[in-house]
């Protein structure tokens, strides 16, 4: 070879090489940078550190169906199929209200339907069109019950079964909070064998409610997502992805479906919402749960409506999270009883400490609502002097709230001051630990809709039994759901019924409830949302309690036990009224 073409050949060898060398990096450069496009984290990137997965987030095809979706299976003409409501023969009438009786539901009606019965697919039209990872971390789905029916407890089983892509369900978990139902014990146990290990079985040796049973549910899951459901429950179709992909890739999302409503008595399967009508979970200042309409602004920050979004609270029963990060959060406070309040401790503590709540319109669940409660407390119950569930709302209150808000709970139950709450110093010490942010952030920035409907309450300048001098009777409400009219009972000190408060603003309340008066009568009626204003007013020196806007005053009938609005006349003992305070002897 000539030095020529040597060096020719070394230049070319040099350009291959350089040409080479630069397609590589030409690949490299273009590989790195599909990868940085391909994912693309939502929420700040320190927590990509946490995701295990490269895992692509949900995305959107009109008209092109999911891959997760299945076609619904027809309907067959069973008891029950489609979700259609069932009646029991006559012939057994007797039977279904022992039922109802025993388990606060129509057991009659539910063994006759199939455990794995269809129910109708109520999702939004654009839920069908969702993709989800196809690699999700698996899931312990987790039932906790106590004396739940064979039938509503296995159909909730089965229809995780049969409407949960397998790959994804690590197991069902049963928990037994100590319940004496015969069948629930060995039957339950061979029941559960044909499922291969996949639906397991723990018990509590003795009562614990549902609330430690559900911590001790999490403490023994093998999956890394938890997902609770109550006992009487039915999933819908392709519920679970939607559920889990979120928490996929935030692991401090809590997720929670929306929530069909079963017939506790014909077992049909019905929407509880409006069709495209959005909710989410609040409260009142009394601490019972309630749902607004989705504020404007949280509505807007979706592209799609059957895009998840971001909710205050949950119900409680029926939600997903990493088991992890809700074994971080301490699970449940330990020191709250059996049932209530639950929801609101968890929902406060992850959103204080750096977590979010969203509720999820594409996975939706059944839920039998019973007609009652058909348990009782046990002894855990008698644990408590006074009200349990209080109990557990001034727990979580105490924990979670500032002093501010800490009021509006004590105005609207004024007793619960009185109520010992066990001791909260390691909720406290958590609380600081994780170095939660106060209640006044989360009421600014996530729940600042309940001030929609329930303002800030003015201090009650009057509470207690409401005495009537001339009859030497209280107002009660004899337990009445509203609208009902108000009588007069022998006062009895306990609170039940008689304990009325009347605060800085005119309105005087029940409970939950408020007292107005119209051509009738004086009644109990649902409260207006979004005021605290209301009619009376109480003149210490004369003892009347004035209506301003008849400008009238409250009296008793001379004859009767029936309380009306009459002219005022301070010297009618009728018209007179003392509020007492009531202190309980817990
Ligand atoms: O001592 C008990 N031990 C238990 O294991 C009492 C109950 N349980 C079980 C019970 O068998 C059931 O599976 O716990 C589960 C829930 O009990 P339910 O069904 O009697 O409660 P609920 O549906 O009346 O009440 C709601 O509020 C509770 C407050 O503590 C729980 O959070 C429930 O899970 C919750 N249910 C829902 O959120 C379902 C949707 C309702 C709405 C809106
Ligand atoms: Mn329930």
């Amino acid at each position: 070879m000539s030095m020529r073409m040597r060096i020719i050949q070394l230049k070319r060898n040099k350009f291959a090489r350089v040409a080479i060398g630069s397609v590589i990096i030409i690949i490299l450069l273009f590989a790195l940078f599909k990868r940085s496009t391909k994912i693309q984290y939502p929420t700040q990137p320190s927590y990509a550190k946490q995701f295990k997965h490269s895992l692509i987030p949900p995305f959107y095809r009109d008209g092109v169906p999911g891959n997760f979706e299945s076609s619904i299976p027809n309907h067959g003409s069973g008891p029950g199929e489609g979700g259609i409501p069932y009646r029991v023969p006559s012939s057994r009438e007797n039977e279904a209200l022992l039922g109802i009786s025993e388990y606060g539901m129509n057991m009659a009606c539910s063994d006759d339907i199939s455990l794995n019965r269809t129910i109708p697919d109520l999702r939004m039209e654009e839920c069908r069109f969702w993709n989800y990872p196809e690699e999700l971390p698996r899931t312990s789905v987790i039932i906790v019950f106590h004396n739940e029916g064979w039938s509503s407890l296995l159909r909730t089983v089965h229809s995780v079964l049969n409407r949960t892509p397998p790959q994804f369900l690590e197991e069902i978990l049963l928990v037994d909070d100590f319940s004496d139902k015969e069948n629930l014990k060995n039957k339950l146990e061979y029941y559960i064998e044909k499922f291969n290990g996949k639906v397991r079985l723990i018990r509590n040796s003795e009562r614990e409610g549902l609330i430690r049973t559900r911590s001790k549910g999490a403490l023994n899951a093998r999956g890394e997502i938890i997902l609770f459901l109550d006992a009487h429950c039915e999933v819908g179709y392709n519920w679970l992805p939607p559920l889990v992909s979120p928490i996929a890739l935030d692991r401090k999302i809590m997720t929670v479906p929306v929530i069909d409503g079963i017939d506790h008595n014909t077992w049909e399967y019905r929407p509880v919402y409006e069709k495209d009508h959005f909710f989410r979970g609040i409260f009142e200042w009394g601490m019972l749960y309630k749902e607004i309409e989705l504020p404007e602004q949280e509505d807007q920050k979706r592209t799609y409506k059957s895009e998840p979004y971001k909710s205050p609270t949950h119900a409680g029963g029926l939600f997903a999270i990493n088991r992890d990060y809700f074994l971080e959060l301490g699970a449940y406070d330990p020191g709250l009883l059996v049932w209530g309040g639950e929801n609101f401790e968890l929902s406060f503590k992850i959103w204080q400490c750096g977590g979010s709540i969203e509720w999820v319109p594409c996975s939706r669940v059944g839920h039998v609502y019973r007609g009652f409660m058909p348990y009782n407390f046990g002894k855990l119950g008698s644990k408590v002097k006074g009200p349990l569930i209080t109990y557990n709302y001034k727990r979580v209150i105490e924990t979670w709230f500032d002093s501010k808000h800490k009021e509006f709970f004590y105005t609207r139950e004024p007793l619960a001051r009185y109520l010992d709450m066990g001791d909260i110093s390691a909720q406290l010490e958590l609380k600081d630990r994780l170095q939660c942010k106060d209640f006044s952030w989360f009421m600014e920035n996530v729940a600042y809709d309940v001030y929609t409907k329930f303002p800030e309450l003015p201090p009650n300048i009057h509470w207690g039994e409401v005495h009537n001098v001339g009859k030497k009777k209280c107002l009660d409400t004899r337990g009445r759901q509203p609208p009902s009219l108000i009588g007069l009972e022998l006062c009895h000190g306990q609170g039940n019924n008689q304990l009325f408060r009347l605060n800085a603003k005119g309105q005087l309340g029940v409970g939950e409830r408020c007292v107005n008066a119209d051509r009738q009568g004086v009644k109990l009626i649902v409260c207006s949302l979004g005021t605290v204003d209301g009619p009376w007013q109480y003149e210490s020196s004369n003892k009347l309690l004035h209506h301003t806007r008849t400008k009238k005053c409250l009296s008793v009938h001379p004859s009767s036990p029936q309380v009306m609005l009459t002219p005022c006349d301070t010297n009618n003992a009728n018209q007179q009224w003392v509020f007492k305070p009531i202190i309980p002897n817990w």
